[in-house]
């Protein structure tokens, strides 16, 4: 299929935000992130909870959600494996609770326990009683506890999360087939970063009204300098009338930058619980990396003239195509600089760090990247809502990392049916970013005999499980696409893998380690590999490609001339390989180097201190010469970046040579 044929794909399905949430399946409490407003409310339960593992599984049996007795304080949230020395390989089940009360202001609301993140599966109690159950581990849930919670009396909530690895979840752990190299590491995972667990994003207490705003979508359009956002709101209750209304400014091409836009608002009428609103801003201030530029979107919900629920989001007008051998932000060409990255972090493992976050986007600034992808899982939302205020470009990712097709039917069909419910709640969690510009559906799913592939071996044999693969991702494809029409969707394809799998993308995303895992420590070899097989796949797939990792071990501080493997200078002559390499080839659309920092992962012989030490920063975020390296290229011709530490974001990049 040629790229023309994918943004014709992308752009012949009627751009209805309505598609977007309508397919979800996960609306609601699920959906909306909470809010506080006149009328909604919220109470973070973060802080000390207790805390008790659960290795024999007695928990259930006896009582533990009545209260947990032997119970340790542990802070929420955060990995649980790294806040004590006897739990860092703990992999099992443990128990947490604490106390809440329900505030009085809150009586006549609907009351909902929202979990951010529970990796992997999480079953909830409210003062002893079951409320519900929740599997994969990065995505939020909710429910309504409102008939559960007492009034004037502490609450006790139990959570039991269940952390063990197991081949029928995404990421699957545990599988018994030996995979190559590093991978047979210590916890035995299918993938290469440690496998933190516990509740790793607040768990808040919302309430919202009897009559509220289910949900909200919204897709925006160009028409000229008119921005166009087609909102659906999905309501439950009884109310059935509302409005929509956009507040702003003007932009600064049209001069008009500084006014306060006076955009009517547009009334909403529901059928079937759902309406749909279509705003024009004329002269829209449009947003993009180098200017993200954000309206609020306000939902409000009215009985007999008075307001019964508001919802406030910020959106960005902008649109985002593939076209040709060209991905398009607003029309123009755009070149992906940035990274894979990680949520990780000593201590805290893989809980929500707010700081965290503030500093690698403003590390992401300064070495000149515009984007990164959420390897190998969805990162938080908060991320997310940065990102939009930062302008940073995101490929959001489902955990599906490690996939095989060759171990068995009920192993694949369980994980087939987990990566269609994640991809479910990401496109419904997600759906409003303006910083999400693709899906990607799995990272390097490992073909049969991957071995002797990965080494170059190619394509000799059509074995069976790659046809299921194939058949798998078809579907993914498919469903990707019916969740959200306007956003390409891609698959990340590891050294080897088929290409048959590659030519489902929209934009074909590759990860090479040419000069790193093969080619070690010949990196003319490497480049010409590289370039061999960028050319092959342009010429066979035509479609852009983004080289979505490429990368060495680097252990901050080891030097070596002439450069050597795990040495400073060797991670900067192979970056510069691969960048010049790019740089000669149109259809490369994107770079993401492997990895922004370096981290954690399992113990073996591969990986020094069972750290990955790919990252271009050290894990406390110092830079090592790959970063300096990156800076240079990436920040050339933009002027004041080297001499002010101008930490301005380079964007739409249309001249940006990679
Ligand atoms: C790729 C994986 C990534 C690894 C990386 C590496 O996508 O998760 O960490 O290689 O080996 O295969 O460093």
């Amino acid at each position: 299929m040629q790229s023309s044929c994918a943004l014709n794909h992308l752009l012949n399905r009627a751009l209805s935000a309505a598609n977007i949430a309508a397919n979800a399946e996960v609306k609601g409490a699920m959906t909306l992130y909470p809010q506080q407003n006149e009328i909604r409310n919220t109470l973070d339960l973060s802080g000390f909870w207790q805390f008790r593992l659960d290795p024999e599984g007695q928990g259930v049996d006896e009582r533990w959600f009545d209260g947990l007795s032997r119970a340790r304080t542990i802070a929420v949230p955060a990995s649980w494996n790294e806040q004590f020395q006897d739990t860092r390989d703990y992999l099992g089940t443990a128990w947490y609770a604490r106390e809440f009360h329900v505030p009085a202001g809150w009586r006549g609301q609907r009351v909902y326990l929202r979990i951010g993140s529970a990796n992997y599966a999480a079953q909830v109690w409210i003062n002893g009683e079951l409320v519900g159950s929740h599997e994969g581990g990065h995505l939020p849930f909710a429910f309504d506890v409102t008939d559960r919670v007492r009034w004037n009396q502490p609450n006790q909530v139990a959570i039991r999360v269940d952390g063990e690895l197991m081949p029928t979840r995404v990421p699957p752990g545990n599988v018994n087939q030996g995979l190559g190299g590093f991978m047979r590491g210590y916890p035995n995972t299918s993938f290469d970063f440690f496998p933190y667990v516990g509740l790793h994003h607040p768990v808040i207490l919302f309430s919202m009204p009897p009559n509220r705003i289910a949900d909200v979508a919204v897709v925006t359009e160009i028409e000229g300098t008119d921005g166009i956002v087609r909102v659906t709101v999905w309501h439950e209750g009884d109310v059935a009338a509302g409005h929509v209304t956009l507040t702003g400014k003007g932009s600064e091409s049209l001069g008009t930058a500084g006014l306060e836009l006076s955009l009517p608002s547009t009334s909403l009428t529901f059928a079937g619980g759902r309406a749909e609103a279509v705003l024009r801003v004329p002269g829209a201030h449009l947003w993009s990396p180098d200017d993200p530029y954000l309206y609020k979107l306000t939902v409000t919900l009215v009985d007999d003239g008075n307001t019964v629920d508001r919802y406030t989001l910020d959106i960005g007008i902008r649109t985002i195509a593939v076209q040709g051998d060209r991905l398009l932000l607003n029309g123009q060409p755009v070149m992906l600089t940035g990274f894979g990255k990680h949520e990780d972090f000593p201590v805290h493992g893989r809980g929500l760090d707010v700081p965290l976050i503030v500093k690698d986007y403003a590390l992401l600034k300064w070495v000149g990247a515009n984007s990164y992808r959420t390897s190998h899982y969805p990162y938080s939302e908060e991320a997310m809502q940065l990102a939009d205020r930062e302008g940073i470009l995101i490929v959001d990712e489902i955990p599906a990392v490690g996939l095989r097709f060759d171990d068995g039917e009920k192993n694949v069909q369980a994980r087939a049916a987990q990566c269609r419910q994640q991809m479910r709640e990401l496109v419904a969690r997600d759906k409003n970013h303006p910083s999400v510009i693709a899906w990607s559906v799995a990272n390097e799913p490992m073909p049969a005999h991957f071995a002797r592939r990965f080494a170059g071996g190619g394509d000799e044999e059509q074995e069976d499980s790659n046809a299921i693969g194939t058949q798998f991702f078809e579907g993914m494809f498919v469903l990707t696409h019916e969740l959200d029409p306007t956003r390409p969707v891609t698959l990340v394809g590891v050294m080897g893998g088929p290409v048959e799998w590659l030519a489902l993308s929209d934009i074909v995303f590759i990860n090479r380690y040419y000069g790193w895992y093969v080619q070690g420590g010949r990196l003319d070899e490497a480049a010409e590999m590289l370039a061999r097989e960028l050319d092959n796949l342009h010429a066979s797939l035509g479609k852009p490609i983004v080289i979505s990792e490429f990368g060495t071990d680097t252990i901050a501080g080891m030097h070596s001339d002439p450069p050597e493997m795990w040495a400073e200078e060797y991670q900067v002559e192979f970056l510069r390989r691969y960048l010049d390499v790019a740089a000669e080839r149109s259809f490369v659309v994107g770079l993401h180097v492997w990895n922004f920092a370096d981290f954690k992962t399992g113990q073996s012989s591969g990986r020094a201190g069972g750290m990955n030490h790919k990252g271009v920063f050290t894990r406390d975020r110092r830079p090592k010469m790959g970063a300096h390296f990156l800076r240079e290229r990436w920040t050339a011709d933009r002027g004041t970046t080297e001499a002010s530490g101008n930490t301005e974001l380079p964007g739409n990049a249309a001249s940006l040579s990679a």
